[in-house]
């Protein structure tokens, strides 16, 4: 089911289920060889949340500040190319919450343990704002919470399960948002575990 959630924004419930499986098993050949890893912040602090990529360009920071690269900085490689399934899946979920155009060129895979946590933040080192962000929650259940364009504004709590899709586009590309603590317990699929998949449109590093 398709429920718009802000302007711009739908989430698509148990979208991804079905290949659930599918994607975990992608996932755990990625991992190997592109382990996940506690980046540092720019601020200094590792984050709670384990991160690698796939795709053309990774995600990354470091004391310097966030950026893309295409080049994982642990082994030199490019990163793992983006496996078939996941670029259907997420062109698939745009093409439903009315983004015919989704070419995403980057996929950040996000692993949270339980208390591992995403502090209210904005995307914002993407350069093509006018794509959205597709992401889809597999294993334990979040509570993501979902704010306005400005940092002060009071986040929505807003329950993701194993297997929604969010489609984040137009207003809501750039409203704060983040994860609170994961709540401990197991998941049949995935265990004590959360693992996002969020799909952008990069580009190259700004
Ligand atoms: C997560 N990850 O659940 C989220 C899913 C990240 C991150 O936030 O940066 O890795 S992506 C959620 C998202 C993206 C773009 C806009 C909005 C939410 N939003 O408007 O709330 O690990
Ligand atoms: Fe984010």
């Amino acid at each position: 089911s398709f429920s718009p959630i802000a302007p711009g924004a739908a989430l698509l419930r148990g979208f991804a289920r079905a290949q659930a499986a599918q994607l975990l098993a992608n996932i755990e050949d990625l991992i190997k060889h592109a382990p996940l890893r506690h980046l540092v912040t720019p601020g200094g602090y590792p984050m709670s949340v384990a991160m690698t990529n796939c795709g053309s360009f990774g995600w990354g920071s470091d004391q310097h500040g966030y950026r893309y690269t295409a080049q994982d900085p642990i082994s030199g490689l490019a990163w793992p190319a983006m496996p078939e399934i996941f670029l259907t899946l997420a062109t698939a979920a745009a093409l439903a919450a009315g983004f015919p155009h989704f070419a995403p060129d980057a996929c950040l895979i996000n692993e949270y343990l339980p208390a591992a946590r995403m502090s209210l933040h904005q995307d914002r080192n993407e350069r093509h704002m006018t794509s959205p962000i597709v992401s889809v929650s597999l294993g334990l259940p979040a509570v993501f919470l979902f704010g306005g364009l400005s940092r002060s504004d009071k986040p929505q709590r807003l329950l993701l399960s194993h297997g929604d899709v969010v489609v984040w586009g137009g207003p809501s590309r750039l409203a704060f948002h983040g994860v609170a603590p994961l709540a401990d317990g197991w998941h049949g699929l995935l265990g004590s575990r959360r693992i996002n998949l969020t799909f952008r449109h990069a580009g190259e590093k700004l």
